[in-house]
Order: C-alpha cells, then sequence, then structure tokens
C-alpha cells in the first residue's frame, strides 16, 4: 500500500457490478433498491461502474461531466487511449453518479488481456465463451480506470465493492498490481452451485465431498470457476447474501465469508393499512378479467370463492422448486375434491421461456370476452332508452311498467345468441398462453402432463402458464409484474437452489403472504427472526432435514390450509406479513454493507484505526455508528410477530459482519445444522420425467 495518508474517514466508494444500469437478474434489484441508503452515506463520493449497453443506457442514465477533476483525467486519458465511456447519473431514486465501460471498444486487446491473466493467475480462457471474454475485457478495463484514477487522487482511502464473478475480475488484478484500494467481494451465488443443484445430486449433504476443479471441469467452466475463486480469495473482505450461500462458499470456492449481506428492499410504507388492502382488491379485479377470458366456455367456478397463487422467477426448474409446486398443485386438487370444497385455486407459473408469440387460442379468449362485454354494454344503453322513453310516454298517473319483451328488442336477443354461441369452445382452456418454441420437451408443461392437471371443470386447481415476463401492455395478461403479485392470494416459492429469493420478499413488503424453504437464503433469514413465521403469513416449507416426500406434503397442507381461511382471516394474514417488512428494508439491511466497507478499511489501512489517535481509539469496536439509525424492530403493537431477538437489532444482529466469524465452525452458521457425514439413504429425487 502506498506511502501517502489516504484519509480513511471520508472515503471515496465504487460499486462494480453487471448489472449497473443494465438489467438482467437480481443484482439489479439489489443494487437499484440499496441506492438511497448508500447516497445517503456517501452523497458524490459514491459511483456505481457498469458495462455500457447502448440498448438500455440511454433510458437509464444521463450523461454529465465529472465534477471531480482526477476522475476528468483518467477519464480523458482512458478515452485517448480509445475506451468509449459514459459517464452521468443513473435515473433513479438517489441519482447515484454512475460510470458505464462499452467493452465493444477494447475487444482488439482481448487476446493480450487473456495471455495475460494466464501468466498472471494461470486462468486459462477458451475462444467462444462469450460471457467469459465480456467478462475479461470488462475486469481490465475496471483495474486500468482504478489503477489510473488511485494514482492521481491519493488524499483518499478507496473502496470498490464487486458483486457476482462477471465483474469480479479487477480483485484478482488489483492485487497483483499493488493498486491502493481495498476490496469487497460479495457473491450472489456460487457457478458450481447453482450447475450442481441443476442436476439431480444431493447438493447439500455432500457440499464437503464435492471435488471442485473435476465438477467444474466436467461442466466446461472451469475458467469461469477460477475467475469466481479468485475474486473471492483476493478481496480484501469477502461477503455473500445469506448463511446458506456462506456454508456453500465456503466449501465450493474454498473460503470461509466475512460475513452475510442479506438483501434489502425500498419499503415503501402507507398511511394506512386499508391502502394496500385496496391496491389487492384493485389488482384482483384485473386478474379477474383475464380469468373470465382465458376460461371462457368453461367459466364455471366462483370467482369470489377463486385463490390465485403463483410461482414466478428465472426459468430454472428444479432450482427454483417448479417441480415441487407442481406436483403439491396435484395433491391439493385432490384434496380439495376430495373434502368436497367449493374454492377453485387457480396456479399461475410465471416464468420466461423461448416461444413463439401468443397461441390464438389465448388471444381468442380475450377478444370473444371483450366482444360479449362490449355487446351487453350496447344493450344495456338501449334498454336505459327505452326504459326512459317508456317512463315518459305515461302520462304520469297511472303508469305501466314495461315488460322484458318491451325492453329487449329481438336485434338484442340475436346479437346475444351469438356472442354466447362464440364461447363455446370444444377445447380445454389452455395451459400456456403462448406457443412454446419447444413444447414437448419442456420440464414445466412435462410435469403438468404427468400430474394430469389440464383445467378440466371437475378440477379444483387450474393451472395457467405464461412463459414471458408481465407487462401492462400486454394483450393477454395486463398488469405489470408488481400489480400482479398485488392482486394474488399466495407466493409459492419452493426453490432447492436460492442464495436469497427476492420473489418471496417481495411479497412480503407488498402484503402477500408466501411459501418459500429454509432452503432459501430469505427463508432462513425469516425463520431466524420470526418464532412462528406461518402465523405472520411466511409460510416455510423444512426441504433440508425431510424426504422430498414429506416437503411435498407439507407445501400441500399449506396451501390447503390456507385455502380453508375465510375472506376475514386472509385479510388479516396480509395485514400481518406486510407488517414485517422494516425487516427488509434498506434503511435497516444497509449497515451490513457499511459494515462490510469499514472492515475492509480496516483490512486495509490498520495504523488508522489501531495505531496512536486512530479511528479505532474514538470509535467503539464492532459498533460504528455510520450515520444510520439502529433498527427498532416493531414488537410493540399487541398481536405482533413475535421476534427470537430483543426489541433493539444492533448492526450485526441481521448480518454477521465480525472478523471474529472467521474463527466460527462450519456448524456455526446461523439457523444451521449441516450433517458433518455423508448421508448413505439418499433420497431418490422423485419428479424425474
Ligand atoms: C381487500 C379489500 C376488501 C376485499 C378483500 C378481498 O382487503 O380491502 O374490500 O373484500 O381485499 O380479499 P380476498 O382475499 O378475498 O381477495
Ligand atoms: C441471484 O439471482 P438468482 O435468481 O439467479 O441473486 C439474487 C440477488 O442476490 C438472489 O435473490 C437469488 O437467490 C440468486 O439466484
Amino acid at each position: 500500500m502506498s506511502e501517502v495518508k489516504r484519509d480513511v474517514r471520508n472515503p471515496l466508494l465504487f460499486e462494480c457490478a453487471w448489472e449497473v444500469a443494465n438489467k438482467v437478474g437480481g443484482i439489479y434489484t439489489v443494487i437499484k433498491t440499496k441506492v438511497p441508503v448508500t447516497v445517503s452515506e456517501y452523497g458524490d463520493r459514491y459511483t456505481l461502474i457498469g458495462p455500457l449497453s447502448y440498448k438500455t443506457a440511454p433510458m437509464e442514465v444521463e450523461a454529465q461531466e465529472p465534477k471531480d477533476p482526477y476522475l476528468a483525467a483518467t477519464l480523458d486519458s482512458m478515452r485517448a487511449a480509445g475506451v468509449k465511456i459514459l459517464y452521468g447519473r443513473w435515473l433513479i431514486e438517489g441519482a447515484p453518479n454512475v460510470l458505464l465501460f462499452d467493452t465493444g471498444s477494447q475487444y482488439s486487446r482481448l487476446d493480450e488481456w487473456k495471455g495475460d491473466l494466464w501468466n498472471l493467475a494461470g486462468i486459462p480462457t477458451p475462444p467462444n465463451d462469450h460471457e467469459t471474454n465480456e467478462t475479461i475485457v470488462f475486469g481490465y478495463i475496471v483495474a486500468w480506470f482504478l489503477g489510473d484514477y488511485v494514482a492521481r487522487r491519493q488524499d483518499k482511502a478507496i473502496i470498490a465493492h464487486f458483486h457476482e464473478w462477471q465483474a469480479g475480475l479487477a480483485i484478482p488484478l488489483c492485487r497483483k498490481r499493488h493498486i491502493d484500494v481495498t476490496t469487497v467481494f460479495t457473491t450472489h451465488a456460487t457457478l458450481l452451485g447453482r450447475y450442481l443443484c441443476a442436476g439431480s445430486v444431493d447438493f447439500y449433504n455432500n457440499l464437503q465431498y464435492f471435488d471442485v476443479d473435476h465438477e467444474a471441469g466436467k461442466r466446461g467452466i472451469y475458467h469461469r470457476y477460477c475467475i469466481e475463486r479468485s475474486s473471492a480469495h483476493c478481496a480484501d473482505v469477502f461477503t455473500t447474501v445469506s448463511h446458506i450461500t456462506a456454508y456453500e462458499s465456503e466449501h465450493l470456492l474454498k473460503r470461509k465469508p466475512d460475513g452475510v449481506l442479506p438483501n434489502g428492499l425500498n419499503v415503501v410504507k402507507f398511511q394506512a393499512m386499508h391502502e394496500f388492502q385496496n391496491l389487492h382488491s384493485t389488482a384482483k379485479a384485473k386478474i379477474n378479467d383475464f380469468v373470465r377470458g382465458h376460461f371462457y366456455g368453461h367459466y364455471d367456478f366462483d370467482l369470489d370463492n377463486t385463490l390465485y397463487m403463483f410461482t414466478a422467477g428465472r426459468y430454472e426448474y428444479r432450482n427454483k422448486g417448479v417441480d415441487m409446486f407442481i406436483e403439491s398443485l396435484a395433491r391439493l386438487n385432490f384434496r380439495l375434491k376430495k373434502s368436497g370444497s367449493k374454492v377453485t385455486v387457480i396456479a399461475f407459473i410465471i416464468m420466461p421461456a423461448s416461444t413463439h408469440s401468443y397461441t390464438v387460442d389465448a388471444l381468442k379468449g380475450q377478444a370473444v370476452t371483450k366482444q360479449l362485454h362490449d355487446t351487453v354494454t350496447e344493450i344495456q344503453n338501449r334498454i336505459g332508452a327505452r326504459l326512459f322513453e317508456h317512463a315518459m310516454s305515461s302520462n304520469g298517473e297511472h303508469g305501466t311498467l314495461p315488460t322484458p319483451d318491451d325492453l329487449l328488442s329481438d336485434e338484442d336477443k340475436v346479437l346475444l345468441k351469438r356472442r354466447i354461441f362464440a364461447l363455446k369452445r370444444n377445447a380445454l382452456p389452455p395451459i400456456t398462453t403462448h406457443n412454446m418454441a419447444d413444447d414437448a420437451n419442456d420440464p414445466i408443461l412435462n410435469q403438468i402432463r404427468r400430474v394430469q392437471l389440464f383445467n378440466s371443470s371437475a378440477d379444483r386447481v387450474k393451472i395457467v402458464f405464461h412463459p414471458d415476463f408481465l407487462n401492462s401492455n400486454n394483450p393477454i395478461l395486463g398488469l405489470d409484474y408488481e400489480e400482479f403479485v398485488r392482486g394474488c392470494h399466495l407466493g409459492v416459492f419452493p426453490s432447492y437452489y436460492e442464495p436469497w429469493g427476492y420473489t418471496p420478499a417481495e411479497c412480503t413488503v407488498m402484503g402477500i403472504p408466501s411459501a418459500t424453504t429454509n432452503l432459501s437464503g430469505f427463508g432462513c433469514f425469516m425463520q431466524d427472526l420470526i418464532e412462528r413465521p406461518q402465523d405472520e403469513g411466511c409460510y416455510i416449507v423444512d426441504r433440508r432435514s425431510q424426504s422430498v416426500e414429506d416437503s411435498v406434503n407439507q407445501l400441500t397442507d399449506h396451501m390447503f390450509s390456507f385455502s380453508q381461511k375465510t375472506r376475514r382471516q386472509r385479510i388479516n394474514q396480509r395485514n400481518r406479513v406486510e407488517r414485517l417488512s422494516p425487516l427488509l428494508d434498506w434503511k435497516n439491511l444497509g449497515i451490513e454493507y457499511s459494515k462490510a466497507r469499514q472492515l475492509a478499511l480496516r483490512r486495509a489501512y490498520p495504523d488508522e484505526f489501531y495505531g496512536a489517535g486512530g479511528v479505532g481509539d474514538e470509535e467503539e469496536e464492532g459498533l460504528v455508528d455510520f450515520g444510520m439509525e439502529r433498527m427498532t424492530l416493531p414488537i410493540s403493537v399487541p398481536a405482533s410477530p413475535r421476534f427470537r431477538m430483543s426489541g433493539m437489532a444492533t448492526p450485526g444482529d441481521l448480518g454477521t459482519l465480525t472478523e471474529e466469524m472467521q474463527s466460527l465452525n462450519t456448524s456455526d452458521y446461523r439457523g444451521m445444522n449441516w450433517p458433518s457425514q455423508q448421508d448413505d439413504d439418499e433420497d431418490e429425487y422423485p419428479f424425474a420425467f
């Protein structure tokens, strides 16, 4: 590190991720929703770094000139060397500084950098892996930027926080080049974990036994794995998003994380409870409209007695637990039928897959329903006019009331009959709204075929598979995702591999109950904090210590008991679940990020903290005041959730970032009770088809 004294009290922060101003998946949500709390802590000392996508950047970023002369000089020198850069404000809440690099402008140097990577770190790279090529070019540009900037700007300590392997390559480069920055690496999953789980291995019972190099090689991802592992090992501070992924990282990446930084959300609190309840009602009415159209000709169930359940996310059939969801729906159907229940459950699966647009049938359903609706409105207007004329033409004394035949003309009757005739349908309502690119081999459709849930009238559980993102402009299911979630009754996310899991967290802050598992970071987090999460509308299926059969039954039980609730009980449960949202608010969880950065500074500049007159002399170890409020959990209101901890949570209660964590054993991960021995009688994976 440099001889010059850098100011560790007002450090600069660069946060780098592939999904900065570039939406791909969950990391975009992490970064975007966290920006307001980071801006409130760092102000203009905070800059995000990402790749420049010409498709999305014009909508996301407003170009500006940098105010910092050192930054301007660095960008000028990089531009002179041919790097294309967009610097400005990211147009999101908090409006942070953002720096985007066009990887395409430096592809001519790809081979040179690949050679350097091999010489420097022994990391091999195949020729045609586009994602890795992007990672290399991006990593080298970011390290170039940091090296140049840090050499010019010597008065302040600089923290560089990287997310996920695709943005992590700059970390080993900074270390090898002795660039005077302190680094944090946060992984949101491990490459090997995702691949292994998607297969049919007993992942969690064997974590400590995998031959990681061999497994990565077998799957053709050895080079990516090396980048991920070197990012984790070279970072000053290594973190992940949950305890379950910390455990996985320790075994698959071979470095124990320094701590856990749980994912938060930007929680919008309504003044009154009924406001979010009203939103449920209006959004549900829109889903009702879709359902009438989709099930035309077989619309023989009562919408007032219909529940909407859904699952959503990246299409990872086994990892996201869609297999378990469909199997449990089949069992739920059986139980509802057996008990003579009048409840109908419509289960939506919202997972983008490869498709060729909407099916004619799905479009027709919405069209015939709209025609019928328009015709009824016209007839209604004509009846109104006739009624008025009839009333006006009486002499005011002994007026006679019109008969139905006076009101409904023969033309109206014919028109109405034609519209009703158009509702006739020979086939059952379709499962999918789209033409699938590979219908015959689609895992979700095959599982639905296996359990024979075909939307028949006798079935109490119906399924709609929408293999695309939702959008309010869609002609079929015209709602944005948030509105759709609000209109549903229960989110179901029985994941097998889920480092965090934003989908149930989003349900919680919108006041919609959800089911998840104790193999998801979110599920473990809630189980860890709340005594009886199921009472609060947060159902957690045990997929860890019981057989798959038992887990499926447990999920079925949850869905069945939910379907038995009265409307009043559902309203009450929505109120209860919404009250958990402070637990997921970045205003509280952002503290864990502050602590990670603080630890990075301490590790890079120990003298500034522990030496004479250092910061550590003034501040209580482990309880640095980051200028943020301490978190008070909402325990005072009657019938509140029962928390496992006392009313006050300090930084460290929610995450775990302490230097002491390094000395803990594997069994010390929160909520973990992992087997130390290989379990011989492995569960057969029962959902194969
Ligand atoms: C909200 C509304 C109520 C409505 C209820 C329906 O709470 O404020 O007016 O009756 O939703 O709830 P449900 O669970 O039946 O969709
Ligand atoms: C990952 O995205 P995924 O859906 O591939 O990162 C998310 C954000 O941290 C996390 O919520 C999710 O569990 C991970 O799996």
